[in-house]
């Protein structure tokens, strides 16, 4: 077999550049590890950036989002019980897309299907080979090891996957901060207790309040590294949810059975250069944030954005676009970084924190109430920096 870019990986980064570069002439295969069902079985992110948005709307992938997404003029931020809104209109003109990630992923998988892209699923033993030279992909299926002969490679392959591992480690340099809890999160049939997302801030530790649909809730608290999801019962977490909300949130809050119930760990990570001979990491494969700024997802669109740009224009004789790519692509990544890392860090109580690093929490938090400045800082980096 021969293409013009192989994509390793079937998740939204891998889906929307391949998406994105048939729709412009160019061939791709990609090979994602999982079924299909499998990948469309991952409850992520919630909220979309509005580069995020019209990528989606430029694949031809999203009437649906169009249809039953929600924009999003602002957000709720709260402290021991105090609330105040960030206008993100007011602030920066800009909204927000609240759609879910799994609802991203299935509008991707329809618009591949619907111009007759090629998605190999169940693609074991993946492995990236000449990346300097002429680069081939192999794997083995049920029927066998198969071998893609092809100009480029995209590792969209996320934060456990083999195309990072592929750059050299004399070549590659990693960045890395683990903080000292996670997110446990529930999906449940329930009308979300607030128009907009609430960020809570509580000397009990940090609470999210999102959503997918007016009748579907995303809810998170900040728990111990240590606490497995078998420690949490519904009873327990609406119990805690509430403590951390303020009382007329708490009040109004309607519980329901969770569809669905995650811990997920709270990292910080970069891994530099993004780009090596013939391969290009997009997305979870050079990145990780903290789930706090919502710029996991959005951070893999830009990626995205800047490696299409590239490699359309390769395909038309000139070569900046990917020469530039790894640098134009974490220069991006560095600002939600650093965006994701001091929302993470104002927000969540830290074990071990002195009185005075609450002190400078309680500080944050008040200048966002105070100041229209800072509100407006906040809410150019939550809608998204332009790309
Ligand atoms: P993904 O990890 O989504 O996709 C990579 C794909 O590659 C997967 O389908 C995988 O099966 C496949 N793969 C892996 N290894 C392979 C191999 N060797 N061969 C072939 N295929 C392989 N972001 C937010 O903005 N907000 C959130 O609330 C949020 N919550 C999250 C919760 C969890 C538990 C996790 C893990 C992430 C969360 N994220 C969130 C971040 C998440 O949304 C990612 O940013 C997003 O999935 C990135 O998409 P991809 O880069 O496509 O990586
Ligand atoms: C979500 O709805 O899953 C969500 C929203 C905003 C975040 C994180 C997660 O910052």
């Amino acid at each position: 077999m021969r293409t013009q870019v192989a994509i390793i990986g079937g998740g939204p980064s891998g889906l929307l550049l391949s998406q994105l570069l048939n729709r412009a002439g160019i061939s791709t295969v990609v090979l994602e590890r999982k079924s299909r069902d499998y990948v469309l079985a991952r409850i992520r992110a919630g909220v979309l950036e509005t580069g995020l948005v019209n990528l989606l709307r430029e694949a031809g992938a999203g009437a649906r989002m169009d249809r039953e997404g929600h924009l999003h003029d602002g957000c709720h931020l709260a402290q021991n019980g105090r609330m105040f809104r960030v206008d993100f209109k007011e602030a920066c003109g800009k909204q927000v897309m609240v759609y879910g990630q799994t609802e991203v992923t299935r509008d991707l998988y329809d618009a591949q299907d619907a111009i007759g892209a090629t998605v190999i699923h169940d693609a074991e033993d993946v492995a990236l080979h000449d990346l300097t030279g002429s680069p081939y992909v192999t794997w083995t299926d049920a029927t066998g090891t198969h071998r893609l002969d092809c100009d480029f490679v995209a590792g969209c392959d996320g934060f456990h996957g083999v195309s990072r591992q592929a750059i050299p480690d004399t070549v590659r340099t990693e960045f890395e901060k683990v903080y000292p809890f996670g997110w446990l999160g529930i999906l449940s049939r329930t009308p979300p207790v607030e128009d907009e997302l609430i960020y809570a801030a509580h000397d009990r530790g940090f609470a999210l309040a999102s959503m997918r649909n007016p009748q579907l809730s995303r809810y998170y608290i900040q728990v111990p590294l240590t606490d497995k999801v078998e420690d949490w019962s519904d009873e327990a977490f609406w119990t805690e949810f509430r403590a951390r909300m303020p009382e007329d949130v708490a009040a109004r809050l309607v519980t329901g059975p969770s569809i669905e119930k995650s811990i997920a760990p709270l990292r910080s990570f970069v891994s530099e250069p993004m780009r090596w001979g013939k391969l290009f990491l997009c997305g979870d494969a050079a990145h990780i944030v903290p789930p706090t700024g919502a710029k996991g997802l959005n951070l893999a669109a830009s990626d995205v954005h800047y490696l299409y740009e590239g490699l359309t224009a390769h395909y038309r004789g000139d070569d900046r676009g990917i020469d530039a790519y790894s640098q134009r692509a974490l220069a991006r990544i560095w600002q939600a970084m650093r965006f994701s890392w001091s929302l993470t860090t104002m927000m969540h109580r830290f074990p071990g924190a002195t009185d005075y690093e609450r002190r400078m929490q309680d500080a944050d938090l008040a200048l966002l109430e105070r100041s229209a400045t800072a509100r407006a800082l906040l809410a150019e980096n939550y809608t998204g920096l332009p790309y």
